[in-house]
């Protein structure tokens, strides 16, 4: 199956965003990532509501919300509204996640269940019904080139032995880089979140990296 490489706008050039979604798909990206943060889940903010809309308008390949604000499920139609096919919604905050899964569902869009380091397999087997896409955060969330969290792996392994019986794709979000890349995707893992670890701020071109990313 297609590897999904997905470029994590928050660490794009925002000086000409236009030209950064432009040669993006041009170098053969899947989707879209798109973290929003309210500083408060998260000690940090972004993207901005103008910039997720800025993109999805401009972007013919899907795009994704990665929601690490409190009380996400009040913001899934305004999501959909704007053309989101995919949207991460975190466990950990939320009393009623399965209500939000299915509220996803039911707008239209994936449903992505996105756990933090700390989360257990156990703790979110129930769901894992309801989810399309599990993101599994290998830093804790919030900012870009952090290291990765190598505990994860455990779970990561467990995730990827259960994914047919329950039907999900599993993500890894943090610190991917093209070795982590190349040994998680031999080990079941379906798509990666693209930052500094792999993609943004190097010598080569998008055209250069996306390619190699696939061949991994
Ligand atoms: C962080 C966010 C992520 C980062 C991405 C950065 O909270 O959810 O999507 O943008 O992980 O990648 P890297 O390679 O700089 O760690
Ligand atoms: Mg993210």
């Amino acid at each position: 199956m297609k590897r999904l490489l997905c470029p994590s706008m928050m660490c794009a050039k925002f000086g000409n965003l236009e030209k950064e979604v432009k040669e993006l798909e041009e170098a053969g990206i899947d989707i879209f990532h798109l973290d929003v943060m309210d500083g408060n889940f998260v000690p940090n903010f972004g993207m901005g509501l103008q910039d997720i809309e800025f993109i999805t308008k401009q972007a013919t390949v899907p795009c994704d919300v990665h929601l690490m604000v409190t009380k996400a499920s009040d913001y899934v139609s305004k999501f959909v509204d704007m053309g989101v096919r995919i949207i991460y919604v975190h466990s950990e905050n939320d009393p009623h996640i399965t209500r939000t899964l299915q509220m996803i569902k039911d707008a239209g869009a994936y449903a992505g269940l996105a756990i933090n380091p700390g989360t257990s397999f156990e703790s979110i087997k129930e769901i894992l019904k309801l989810a399309d896409y599990v993101l599994v955060m290998s830093v804790n969330p919030g900012f870009a080139g952090q290291k990765y969290l190598a505990f994860v792996d455990e779970k990561l392994k467990l995730l990827c032995e259960k994914k047919t019986h329950y039907g999900y794709k599993v993500m890894l979000d943090g610190a991917c880089s093209p070795e982590r890349i190349e040994t998680l995707s031999k080990k079941g893992v379906d798509g990666f979140i693209l930052g500094t670890s792999a993609l943004f701020g190097k010598d080569k071109t998008y055209q250069e990296i996306i390619p190699e990313l696939r061949k991994l």
